[in-house]
């Protein structure tokens, strides 16, 4: 079974260099100070757990889901109206906290979901004592279908989410109207992602497999896994209910969607761990002669050890500096470093992939100037789609150093900026892509 890498070295490394800053007699160094910076970032990151959102349309079955993984109910269903984002995180006290994309949160104890829904927030965030969450944050996403709701939607997808189940009743197989939604979604997360077509139990079990085998040829080609479940009877399994709770669990399809999700989760997470541990040799591991290094804790604390099902954890190798480009998970928290000078010398992948730009901008002028493209919706749509593409060819790419992480980072918040602006109307969006275009390019010009 899929298990998560096992990070309580790179912890207790980063923990005791950022203890040894705090403890210096004297000034640290800039250097010292900038990789200090660097190392709670790094930390942050590795603590946070991997962040699920369920997604889908209206009435598809999320907050049912998001329950039954979260072993409560907790999430409001069958509500029929349009709930903010509602996040589900580990928190020994229980608590919930309303929060806005443009005020500050406010926080209460216990769990008063109806209370918060009163406030008209964007997200109401729910802190449970359960050991799932330690591993995983869960996301229930709402609205996505709903017109006037759906940027909202979208923002807690790019902001909040590394992975994405997305729920489709089993009768409607994610049709052409939810292809369309998905393709909206940053292609980060969508690659990681699942489909979980629920309301199962309407189906004979060869109607279900047939119908989940369907949806993989199709329309959901471009997810990891196609699962089925019936949640009501997975729920009532779990829970020990009925004659025979264990086969109804197993019938439910349930077992199948675990094992999918984890193993997403795992391989979400195993990437971003290489990544950080990347940065570690990077950026901290130079700098730790500098400073009188607190000896290792006999006992370092794992932060990930109460799993899903799989509480085992794996070690993984040490931090392995070779400059390799990787995918990044863009962090909201941590910024994008500047390029460094002497990553503006020219490399020849990096000499490439400018000409490979420059090429694609020359075929989106091309398109305005022949009036294919003739207003500002489909500008943007285009712009977007550029920007994305690029992105998929610098994730593959292996030629430029590792450096260059900022360069896949600028993209992907550029591509987050896009997809945004998707949804905006007026003129001053195609102003604002071709600005995000041009800046682009001038990044892409340093290497
Ligand atoms: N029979 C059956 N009913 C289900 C299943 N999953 C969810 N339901 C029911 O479908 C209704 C909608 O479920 P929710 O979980 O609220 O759906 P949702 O996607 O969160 O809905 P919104 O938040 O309103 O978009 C509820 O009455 C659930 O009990 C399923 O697998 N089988
Ligand atoms: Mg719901």
């Amino acid at each position: 079974m899929a298990k998560l890498p096992d990070v309580s070295n790179d912890v207790s490394l980063l923990k005791r260099f950022i203890r040894a800053v705090e403890d210096l007699p004297t000034q640290p160094s800039a250097m010292v100070e900038v990789a200090q910076n660097h190392a709670e970032i790094l930390l942050r990151r590795l603590e946070t757990p991997v962040r699920i959102a369920v997604a889908g349309p209206s009435g598809a079955g999320k907050s049912s889901l998001v329950n039954l993984l979260l072993g409560a109910p907790l999430a409001p269903t069958g509500e029929g109206r349009v709930l903010p984002t509602l996040l589900f995180e580990h928190s020994e006290n229980e608590k919930t906290t309303v929060g806005w994309w443009d005020r500050p949160s406010k926080e209460t104890a216990g769990h008063v979901i109806k209370a918060a829904l009163k406030e008209q927030p964007d997200l109401i965030s729910i802190g449970v004592d359960s050991p799932i969450l330690k591993t995983l944050q869960l996301i229930d996403v709402s609205g996505l279908d709903r017109p006037g709701h759906d940027k909202d939607a979208v923002l807690a997808l790019t902001q909040l989410a590394d992975v994405l189940i997305w729920c489709s009743t089993i009768s409607d197989k994610l049709g052409d109207d939810q292809a369309a939604l998905v393709k909206m979604l940053p292609k980060r997360l969508t690659k990681n992602s699942l489909v979980v077509l629920t309301h199962a139990d309407e189906l004979s079990r060869e109607q279900a497999e047939a119908a989940a085998a369907e949806v993989e040829r199709g329309n959901g080609k471009d997810f990891l896994y196609v699962s089925y479940i019936a949640t009501p009877q997975a729920w009532a399994g779990f829970h020990g209910e009925g004659n025979d709770p264990a086969a109804m669990w197993e019938q439910s399809g349930a077992p199948d969607v675990l094992a999918d999700l984890l193993e997403v989760a795992v391989k979400t997470r195993k990437k971003e761990v290489e990544k950080i541990q990347r940065s570690i040799a990077r950026q901290v591991v130079p700098f730790l002669n500098d400073v009188p290094m607190p000896p290792e804790e006999t006992a370092p604390e794992p932060v990930i050890t109460e799993p899903v099902e799989a509480a085992a954890v794996e070690p993984t190798p040490e931090p392995v500096p070779e400059p390799v480009a990787v995918p990044a998970q863009p962090t909201p928290e941590e910024p994008v470093a500047a390029p460094v000078e002497e990553a503006s010398a020219a490399t020849s992948g990096g000499a490439v992939l400018f000409e490979e730009w420059v090429a694609k901008l020359a075929d989106l002028q091309n398109q305005v100037s022949t009036e294919e493209i003739d207003n500002d919706s489909d500008f943007v749509q285009a712009a977007q789609e550029l920007v994305s593409d690029f992105l998929d060819e610098l994730m593959d790419v292996e030629t430029i150093p590792d450096d260059h992480d900022w360069l896949v980072a600028e993209f992907e918040k550029a591509n987050d900026l896009m997809i945004l602006l998707q949804f905006e109307s007026g003129d001053r969006t195609t102003v604002d892509a071709a600005y995000i275009v041009a800046q682009l390019t001038d990044s892409l010009s340093y290497i």
